[in-house]
């Protein structure tokens, strides 16, 4: 498995015999499903692996903005426009509070970017897929935020509290998120037959990297024993895979459209959806770099972050002179 990028100094999970009883105690808490706050005492893996976890939240946050914000200039409505300027905005607003509560754990916000800029640090891999047609924009809303809200649900039960808080207010927007692309959907599907063409073409394309950003299968998933033990993950990414195509199968019946699996088929026995194997080499290829669009979202960030530096350093240069001045009175 192509992981571990971030050192987390974890190679087994962690048994009560490795444990200090400083450990222990920590554990207990966990166990008794009492949050840890910032100034609480942790493993160091335990800090890095939600410094890795929470900072790649974030960096999909501002990434996943790109592919969205193709369409903004292109959208078909004013009405649109300005829905679809709304969620991206959102977006931006997620990837804040992400790297606030990342920051909690003392690491600060230029190093977490730099990360993300130099290639070394992973954001999800849908966002490296292309937005070809307007309706890739409800796509998105419908299955990729409705995934993001699929996993994140649980997220706001976490062991950390502020990054259980945080997701209490993106979940809540994530729904609007999920049902602005319902809505688009919905639309193209009961329009022409060009129209419903385009929203299943788009189905047939954002399916399958959709189930990918759940991660891989539990038997390749390197951090999930850990994180589980530490409550960071209160549900595999089977499980939750498992819940994004039984929830969604009946929508695009709904909308009348095809998903892009010929083994998918209701199991009666157990109550949920059979469906196709997923390509791993294509999400391998996505995460080392060479998905359709990596270089592209990257080389965009980057352009962006270097053009927004006159700002940074007139905000810097404000802050200072209002220092300057409270401290003269
Ligand atoms: N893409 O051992 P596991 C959104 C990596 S937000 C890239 O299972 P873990 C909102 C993983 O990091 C979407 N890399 O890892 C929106 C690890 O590598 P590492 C983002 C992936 O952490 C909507 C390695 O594979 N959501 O969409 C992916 O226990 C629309 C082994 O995997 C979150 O980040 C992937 N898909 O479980 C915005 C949620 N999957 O780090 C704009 C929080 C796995 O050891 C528009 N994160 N990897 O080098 C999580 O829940 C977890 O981190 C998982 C992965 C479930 C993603």
């Amino acid at each position: 498995m192509y992981a571990q990028m971030v050192e987390t100094g974890l190679k087994k999970v962690r048994t009560e015999e490795d444990m200090s009883a400083e450990e222990q105690a920590f554990q207990a808490r966990i166990d008794a499903g009492i949050k840890i706050e910032a100034k609480d005492w942790m493993p160091e893996a335990y800090r890095k692996t939600l410094i890795r976890q929470i900072s790649q939240h974030a960096h999909s946050e501002i990434v996943g903005q790109l592919p969205e914000g193709n369409w903004v200039t292109r959208a078909p409505t004013l009405k649109r426009k300005s829905v679809l300027l709304a969620k991206i905005q959102d977006e931006a607003g997620h990837g804040l509070y992400l790297y606030s509560a990342a920051e909690t754990l003392g690491v600060s916000r230029d190093e977490l970017l730099a990360a993300l800029h130099s290639g070394k640090a992973k954001y999800s891999s849908i966002f490296n897929y292309p937005t070809l047609t307007w309706a890739d924009m409800g796509a998105i809303g419908w299955l990729v935020d409705g995934s993001a809200i699929i996993n994140q649900i649980p997220l706001c039960r976490c062991s950390y509290g502020p990054y259980a808080r945080a997701m209490i207010r993106v979940c809540k927007e994530e729904s609007f998120h999920a049902r602005q692309g319902y809505d688009i959907m919905m639309s193209l599907a009961q329009g022409t037959p060009e129209q419903k063409a385009m929203a299943q073409d788009a189905l047939n394309r954002w399916w399958w990297p959709s189930l990918m950003m759940f991660g891989p299968s539990d038997a390749e998933s390197v951090n999930s024993a850990q994180s589980t033990a530490w409550r960071i993950k209160l549900f595999s990414n089977d499980e939750l895979r498992q819940r994004m195509v039984d929830q969604t199968v009946p929508q695009a019946e709904y909308l009348g459209l095809t998903i892009p699996d010929p083994d998918l088929k209701w199991n009666e026995e157990r109550g949920s959806y059979d469906f196709g194997e997923i390509d791993w080499s294509e999400f391998q290829n996505v995460l080392k770099g060479n998905g359709p669009c990596n270089r592209e979202r990257l080389r965009t960030r980057v352009k962006a972050y270097e053009d927004g530096e006159w700002f940074r350093d007139g905000l810097n240069a404000h802050a200072e002179k209002k220092a300057a001045r409270k401290a003269a009175a």
